[in-house]
């Protein structure tokens, strides 16, 4: 009957990993204490409050320096498998450089690791979650090629430093995040709005630090450790407005500008070619001598290729994408990103918005997304490292949370078993509210609340917290009817 078979329960593949995640300036606190240096997060904060939904800042956050324990109990009692969190690298190297270490800042993410296996809980380390340096800022940030040996050099210390205890390492979250929030509109550090320009400036930097890091590994690390080392690629999916060539050509380039860009010249080699080809057009249009994407040697092209054990893959929401009217008139005087790429956005009315404007339920388009990175970049595997919803830092009762999990699991199950996507493991954005980039405090990713008024930053669990407490404990979903 309809009714049974709404009901139907599916299982997620045995040892299918479970997590949750947080960023260490989005949790830790502790910014200018047991010396950490500052970094971009602290300095654009501080300098420009205006620019932080009530002018807040991460100074203390969720205080996790101080409450790690805290936050292992939470992952336990989730019954999750792994933790993924991040290092500060200004913890670690307060000026960036590996001359001068903190040991301090080491320590803290010794106890960490420590306490996780203590447990048995797989530490899921992310190495750089946007917190650069100053000192390394002030050389020109990810806009200056040269910070990508200094991002080496700190991973390397890294794996010598905490490897012995982590399985899977994230060498970068979402380099097109920080590079087009960071160095294309500015609304996030550094606050460079040079879109086209600076965001692909980024993106090249980003790519050669990924690739160093990972070579990195496999030279010196990988025979001992025996780790997994890979990227997190984040990307709004697309659908094409109306079945036309032209809308389902927009819709891949949404795509391809994002998780395209990072993913194709790591899982295939060098930039998408609708990338190359549109930037170094609409350069030439405007009286570029080249194009504006910085290109790669063949030798960077083989030093960036292949350079993944698995794809780390956040997946939020879903947008309708058409072309922009009169484009080619446009072209001639806009520089920027959005007109190189191409697409205008929009929503469908049935879609429920979250507190964050940006995140709408659409969990079909996770399904979709997963096709498209399976396609694309050769059926790799994958480990999805976030995906979440966005309330009022009231809501403890958070029903609209609990469908949008139902929801993107059902259809992660769909990918898994009737597309073949090779999904290992889910983490959930967030473990618990935090400090959300410019939106500050105004609106909770977590599972679990944080009163940020009370000194004690005192952690209360939501409904969803038991909900997916429940899911990891069968490692079955209910209500989710398809067969296979
Ligand atoms: C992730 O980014 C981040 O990895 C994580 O740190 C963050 O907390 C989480 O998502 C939730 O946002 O305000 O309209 O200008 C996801 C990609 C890019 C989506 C920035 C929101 C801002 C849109 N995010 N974007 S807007």
């Amino acid at each position: 009957t309809v009714e049974a078979s709404s009901k139907c329960t599916k299982c997620f593949p045995d040892g299918f990993l479970w997590g949750a995640a947080t960023s260490a300036y989005q949790v830790e606190g502790a910014w200018n204490t047991s010396g950490k240096g500052e970094n971009i997060w602290d300095w654009f904060t501080h300098t420009y409050p205006e620019k932080i939904a009530n002018g807040s800042n991460g100074d203390v956050a969720a205080d996790s320096y101080h409450k790690y324990e805290e936050d292992v109990d939470l992952i336990k009692n989730l019954g999750a498998n792994f933790y993924r969190f991040s290092l500060s690298w200004s913890r670690i190297l307060p000026n960036g450089t590996v001359d001068q270490i903190n040991q301090d800042g080491v320590d803290y993410y010794l106890a960490l690791l420590k306490l996780l296996k203590a447990n048995n809980l797989e530490p899921v380390v992310t190495i750089y979650h946007w917190d650069l340096p100053l000192p390394l800022q002030e050389l020109g940030g990810w806009a200056n090629t040269a910070i990508s040996d200094y991002y080496a050099d700190y991973a390397t210390l890294c794996y010598s430093l905490f490897g012995e205890y982590v399985t899977y390492w994230i060498t970068l979250n979402e380099p097109i995040t920080q590079c087009y929030y960071g160095y294309g509109d500015g609304t996030h550090a550094p606050g460079i709005a040079e879109s086209g320009t600076a965001t692909y400036q980024c993106a090249h930097t980003q790519l050669l630090a990924h690739a160093k890091a990972y070579r990195s590994y496999n030279d010196s690390f990988r025979d001992t450790q025996n780790g997994k080392v890979g990227i997190v690629l984040v990307s709004l999916y697309y659908e094409p407005l109306t079945d036309s060539e032209e809308d389902k050509a927009a819709a891949d380039r949404g795509v391809q500008w994002a998780l395209g860009l990072f993913g194709h010249p790591i899982f295939v080699g060098n930039w998408p070619q609708v990338v190359i080809d549109r930037v170094a057009n609409v350069s030439a249009v405007q009286g570029f001598n080249e194009s504006r994407l910085p290109s790669f040697t063949d030798e960077e092209v083989a030093l960036i290729n292949g350079t993944q054990d698995y794809l780390g893959f956040n997946y939020y929401t879903t947008y309708y994408g058409t072309s922009i009217p009169n484009v080619d008139v446009i072209e001639q005087t806009t520089i920027s990103y959005g007109v190189d790429r191409d697409v205008i956005s929009s929503v469908n009315s049935n879609w429920t918005q979250s507190a964050a404007s940006w995140l709408y339920d659409v969990p079909e388009g996770f399904r979709g997304m997963l096709n498209w990175a399976k396609q694309q970049f050769g059926n790799p595997d994958i480990l999805v490292t976030e995906n979440g919803w966005a309330d009022d830092l009231s809501t403890l009762n958070d029903t609209e949370r609990i469908t949008y999990i139902q929801g993107h699991l059902c259809n992660l199950l769909k990918a898994i078993y009737l597309d073949e996507v090779k999904v290992f493991g889910y983490t959930h954005w967030s473990l618990m509210d935090n400090f959300e980039w410019a939106n500050g405090y105004t609106e909770g990713f977590g599972l679990v609340a944080v009163n940020f008024t009370d000194p004690d930053r005192t952690r209360t669990p939501k409904n969803s917290y038991y909900y997916l407490q429940d899911i990891i404990a069968s490692n079955c979903l209910s209500n989710c009817p398809f067969s296979s």
